[in-house]
Parts: C-alpha cells; sequence; structure tokens
C-alpha cells in the first residue's frame, strides 16, 4: 500500500473497514468489523510501499496489526454497548479497494477515495503466523495465496482508478539506503548539516557495486559534479578526524570496503575526510579547504512536512522525496503538489493552482530545509494585504519536536527554555509567551465562566520581618503579597515547568488586568504595587495543546483558564499597634493586619474573603496553622501548601 486516504466513518452495512481516517489522530490506522471500531498505530510511511496486515479471529474476537511484517498492535474488539464479539462474515458480498461504500457495492465518493497505490491485496481464511506475516511483506509466498489471490483482471475499476504496472521489486526489494544528493560542490561542514537536517549521513559505500552506483548517481543528478576521472567528483562520510589513521563512516562504524588511491591516504592530521575522484577512487582531504557534491544516505524515505502553510494555500503538508529532478532532489506531495527545483531556486507547485510557492536561496547548494522566507506569486500570502512573503518550515523533526531554523530537531520541552540548544540558537527565538485578545480589556475582571459573576483570585501573605518600635507602639512589618488567578481570555505558549522561565515582564502586565489589594489598617497608602520590583509569571498546570501545521513554528498553547498568573512582590509596611507592651514578653495579646480587595474588584469580595486577621501576629512571633481563604471556583487546588497558606495565627512565645 502506498499512499494516503481522505474518507468518514461509513454507515453500519459494511462489514470490514480498514483505513487510515483524518478524524483519526493522524498517526493511526482505523478499522472495523462488524460495526465495531477500534485503532492502531503506527501507520504507514508516506510515499513509500509498506506490507499492511490485519488479523482476527472471531471466536475471541482477537486483532493483532502488522506493518511492514512486524507486529505493532493487538486488542479485542468488543464495544461498551455489545459485549459479544461481532458475528462471522456473512457469505457473498463485495471486497470495495480504495473506497468504503456507503451503499452496497456502490455509493463512492471521490473525496473520501485512498489516493495512491495497492497492490497484492488478499484475504486468508486463517489468522496467519507471525512468521508467515513477515514472509508476505518480503514478498514471501509461504502463506499462499489464501481464499482471495491477487488478480489485477478480476476487479471493477471506478471513477479514476486504473490499473498499472508495477515492477515487483519496487514493492519487494530491500529498503534503503534512501538517497539524496546535494550538489553543486559545496564544503564538507554544510554537506554534513544539510544530512543531518534530514535525518542522514554522508554516505560511504558498502561494496564496490553500491560504491559505482553512488558515483553514477552523482554524475548522472548533476553532471556539473564531475570534474574528469582523476578530480575528485563526492565528498565521502569516511573521516579519521578521531584517531589519526583510524577511519571510520558517518555512523562511527568501522569501514566494511575502501578503495584508496595508490598512495592515499597521505595527508596525516591535515587530511582527515575522504572524496571520491569520478574514477572511484578515494583520497584523504582537508574538509577546510574543498568542496565536493555529496550524498546522504538514510534508512527511510525522506518525508518533509511542511509548517505554515496558511488555509489559503492548497499545497499539500507531506511531501516525499521520489526521485532527482533538475540537478536536485524531487519531493512528491502526498496528493498532487510538488517541490522541486527549477533553474535558480526551489518551486512548491500545485496542478489545479495559480499559487506558487518559491525559495531563492543565497548560495546555490541551500536547499530549503528548516525554516526559510517563500515568496507566495499568484496570492497574498495567507489573506494579508500586501504580504507576499511567509515562513515555511520544511522538517523531518517528529512529533513532539522543534524544529529550529537550520532544521535539526529538539524535544519540545528545550523550546522558551532561556537556553540555546539549536545550533543556530533559534529555540529561543520568538518566544511570545503569550497572545492577549484585540478583544481583551484591561480595566474588565476575567471570569470564572460564563455563569459565574464573581471570581477567584489567590492571595498569600508570608512575614519575612517584623520590628516593633515599642516607643511609638508600631510594628514595622515586611512581607511578601503572593497573587494568582485565571484569566481564561489569555492564550500562553511554550510555558516552562519552572516559572521563573515563564516571567512576564512589566510591560505585559501594564496591559492585563490585575488584582489590587490594599493594607487597610497599615499607614499611609499602602497596596500592591507593579513596578520593577514586581515579579510575574505564569505557572504551567494545565495540558500543553499542539498549534496546527499553519504556523511555521511548533508551538504548545496552554489556556489561561488552566495556567495562573501569578505575582509576588515584597513590602514593608507600618502598623499602628494597639498593645500594651508593658508586660512583653509575658502575656498574649492580638493585632490584624487587615487585607482588603479594592479598586474594580467588587467581583472579587464574594468569593475571596478579605483577611481580617483570625489570628495574632506575634511580636516575636510564631507562623503558625494557617486559614485557607480562598478556593478556585470552589475547589481548592494541592499545589504546595506554602502556595495557599495566608499568613496565619502568630502565637506569641515564649
Ligand atoms: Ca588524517
Ligand atoms: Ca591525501
Ligand atoms: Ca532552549
Amino acid at each position: 500500500m502506498k499512499g494516503s486516504t481522505h474518507g468518514c466513518f461509513p454507515p453500519p452495512t459494511n462489514y470490514f473497514l480498514f483505513f487510515h481516517p483524518p478524524d483519526v489522530k493522524a498517526d493511526n490506522t482505523a478499522f472495523s468489523i462488524g460495526g465495531i471500531w477500534s485503532v492502531a498505530k503506527p501507520s504507514l510511511v508516506p510515499g513509500s510501499w509498506v506490507s499492511v496486515c490485519l488479523s482476527y479471529t472471531a471466536q475471541d474476537a482477537l486483532w493483532t496489526y502488522y506493518t511492514a511484517g512486524k507486529e505493532r498492535a493487538s486488542g479485542t474488539l468488543r464495544s461498551s454497548k455489545r459485549k459479544t464479539p461481532p458475528a462471522e462474515v456473512a457469505p457473498s458480498g463485495w471486497l470495495v479497494v480504495g473506497q468504503d461504500q456507503d451503499k452496497f457495492g456502490g455509493g463512492f465518493q471521490a473525496d473520501q477515495s485512498f489516493r495512491g497505490q495497492v497492490a497484492r491485496v488478499r484475504l486468508w481464511g486463517r489468522v496467519l503466523g507471525a512468521g508467515e506475516v513477515a514472509q508476505v511483506a518480503e514478498c514471501g509466498g509461504g502463506a499462499g495465496d489464501g481464499l482471495l489471490p491477487w488478480l489485477t483482471g478480476a476487479w471493477t475499476l471506478n471513477h479514476t482508478a486504473r490499473v498499472i504496472e508495477i515492477p515487483r521489486d519496487e514493492i519487494c526489494r530491500k529498503k534503503g539506503p534512501y538517497r539524496t544528493v546535494l550538489s553543486p560542490a559545496l564544503p564538507y561542514s554544510t554537506a554534513e548539516k544539510q544530512c543531518s537536517a534530514i535525518k542522514a549521513n554522508l554516505a560511504t559505500p558498502g561494496n564496490r557495486e553500491d560504491s559505482d552506483r553512488l558515483r553514477t548517481l552523482v554524475q548522472e543528478t548533476d553532471p556539473s559534479c564531475y570534474g574528469g576521472p582523476n578530480q575528485p567528483l563526492l565528498w565521502l562520510g569516511a573521516t579519521d578526524e578521531k584517531q589519526e589513521g583510524e577511519w571510520v563512516d558517518a555512523k562511527d562504524a568501522a569501514m566494511r570496503f575502501t578503495a584508496w588511491a595508490a598512495g592515499q591516504p597521505n595527508g596525516g592530521r591535515r587530511e582527515n575526510n575522504a572524496a571520491m575522484t569520478g574514477a572511484g577512487a578515494w583520497a584523504d582531504v582537508s574538509s577546510k579547504v574543498f568542496s565536493y557534491c555529496a550524498v546522504c544516505d538514510a534508512a527511510d524515505p525522506l518525508v518533509l512536512t511542511v509548517l505554515g502553510l496558511c488555509e489559503n494555500l492548497p499545497h499539500d503538508h507531506y511531501y516525499v522525496q521520489e526521485s532527482h529532478a533538475n540537478t536536485k532532489p524531487y519531493f512528491r506531495g502526498y496528493t498532487v503538489s510538488n517541490i522541486s527545483w527549477l533553474e535558480d531556486r526551489w518551486l512548491a507547485k500545485h496542478p489545479d493552482s495559480k499559487i506558487l510557492l518559491s525559495y531563492t536561496p543565497i548560495l546555490p547548494y541551500e536547499y530549503p530545509f528548516g525554516r526559510r522566507g517563500w515568496v507566495v506569486e499568484g496570492a497574498e500570502g495567507c489573506g494579508r494585504p500586501g504580504d507576499g512573503s511567509l515562513a515555511l518550515t520544511l522538517t523531518t523533526c517528529s512529533r513532539g519536536n522543534f524544529t529550529c531554523d537550520d532544521g535539526s530537531c529538539l524535544p519540545m520541552e528545550m523550546r522558551c527554555d532561556s537556553q540555546a540548544d539549536c545550533p543556530d540558537e533559534s529555540d529561543e527565538n520568538h518566544c511570545e509567551l503569550m497572545t492577549i485578545p484585540e478583544s481583551y480589556r484591561r480595566h474588565i475582571p476575567p471570569r470564572s465562566s460564563q455563569n459565574d459573576a464573581a471570581y477567584p483570585v489567590s492571595l498569600h501573605v508570608s512575614v519575612l520581618a517584623l520590628e516593633i518600635i515599642t516607643d511609638k507602639m508600631e510594628i514595622v512589618m515586611d512581607f511578601e503579597v503572593t497573587l494568582q488567578w485565571l484569566d481564561r481570555r489569555l492564550v500562553f505558549s511554550d510555558l516552562n515547568e519552572d516559572s521563573v522561565i515563564n516571567g512576564l515582564r512589566l510591560d505585559h502586565l501594564n496591559r492585563l488586568w490585575i488584582p489590587e489589594v490594599s493594607f487597610a489598617n497599615a499607614k499611609g497608602n499602602a497596596h500592591t504595587l507593579i513596578d520593577g520590583e514586581t515579579d510575574g509569571s505564569i505557572l504551567r498546570w494545565g495540558e500543553p495543546r499542539s498549534g496546527d501545521s499553519t504556523y511555521s513554528r511548533e508551538v504548545y498553547f496552554f489556556t489561561g483558564a488552566e495556567n495562573p498568573i501569578q505575582l509576588k512582590r515584597k513590602y514593608s509596611a507600618t502598623y499602628s499597634c494597639s498593645l500594651n507592651l508593658a508586660l512583653y514578653p509575658f502575656d498574649t495579646q492580638v493585632t490584624h493586619e487587615q487585607v482588603t480587595t479594592m479598586k474594580g474588584m467588587n467581583c472579587l469580595v464574594e468569593n475571596v474573603r478579605s483577611y481580617t486577621g483570625s489570628g495574632a501576629l506575634a511580636c516575636d512571633f510564631v507562623l503558625g496553622a494557617v486559614d485557607d481563604f480562598v478556593s478556585w471556583g470552589g475547589q481548592r487546588r494541592q499545589r504546595g501548601k506554602e502556595n495557599w497558606n495566608s499568613v496565619g495565627r502568630g502565637r506569641r512565645g515564649r
């Protein structure tokens, strides 16, 4: 099977269905038997032939899913409604390939069809063993043809489906290496980087035959690489950089085959890389001086995902390197578009669309892998007026990874964590942290939900120091106020587990609604402040949601409904004390720190009781048990007590 499907869940008339529906997570393959659905993964590698096998026994409802001859998933097919497994399949019926039938033997829709190639579909009347499945995957005949052999003439063709001849070797050939030619001549370090950006290594031939194939591939792809039989043609992955005289390939494996020209290697510590001549002989050369063509070898086909294509662009999001054309790799989209090189630029074309995307590299050997500025012709960028350019990312990185501008991949956790991890440090660029919608009004407090008028804010006061000025009967208190609240109007991006890294700048804070708290019985006008001393941050409490492929950078979004804003600031306030300190320290007296909310916080007061000092603050104090006087929509969250406890009862110690 080779290609991709677009379809929808069918009515229950189909006894057996097996496909890759777009409404199931993209990595999964779905199937149903007798109307009961299940999902298996991983799915197919797009653009390359893969054997797919599903086995099922009606007695115990056991299924096993194989791709490329290996077991990938298994399970039992039962539904919550129907405890019994589906009945055995009834005699007579239709076997439809590439479509789900909406009615018996028909009701086909072109936009729900499989797009790609299918070969050697067979059905067996028994469950094949794992060994047999592996044999079938390699086009071996051990399992026989089963109930239904693959007869190309036996099928009725609908719509645009047609029969093509595919050489058996193309389906059954041993996989890899998948080769990508880099040309024209380029420096060694650039070639190495380009290969690594597509999860490949600089090629080193494994035997004489392979050496000839490599040479022919380069010469045929770009004749300009060939300078004559005795001139270097391409870089090899072979190096003795680490240990002089000990040559290894690009994966650090010992050489299985070498073809040194007479007298080579001879460069000692000055020449630590190998190049192959037009005649296939090797020489050690310096990586710093020369430029040659190169070939990247990968175990899997080169599949590129394009990020940043906005919705009005028809181009495919996935491309597979199918061949080489015009001296460069040629990428075919899952449906009909392609990415190819023409004269001096890379073009992404869709045959049915006048919209052309192009990228013109500064240096002719630069590839569009990674994040690049593309020009949009025939349409205004992403629909924004005057926007004819677009940042597109062509990436080989898998889900959960971030693509650096140069194409290398990092775990998403390294994105915006204040440490440069990409070779070009691009993981720390464009760390937006927060999106404030245009409709945001900072004088309007957030709401906890549609029906809820009141809004909870957590207030935590932590006393840092107390000084008693006996002659004035005053207490000077140093304390830290922590406020936490949720603002569901906001969206945060790429939050870090360490909230220090999610720090909000003053200009952020000045655009947000901020609760204000005053220290009512302190002397003077004492209240919370937003200034350079205020420490604002976002706490990552919720699960991330991945941005879709219209974003040119992989992004994790966090909703303001789950991830609170936190403000911390230290204050010093003077309280007039009505204590009689004559007997101090031999008695117990009580004073209050009064905290009230003010200014635009009438909605708060319902849920946040003002703290009126239910416990005493001690002069030589002990901070004791605490009150939880705040709840988030009625649900207290356990995030470590210290975050939630107010300054509590202090007891005068002795
Ligand atoms: Ca050397
Ligand atoms: Ca040499
Ligand atoms: Ca980083």
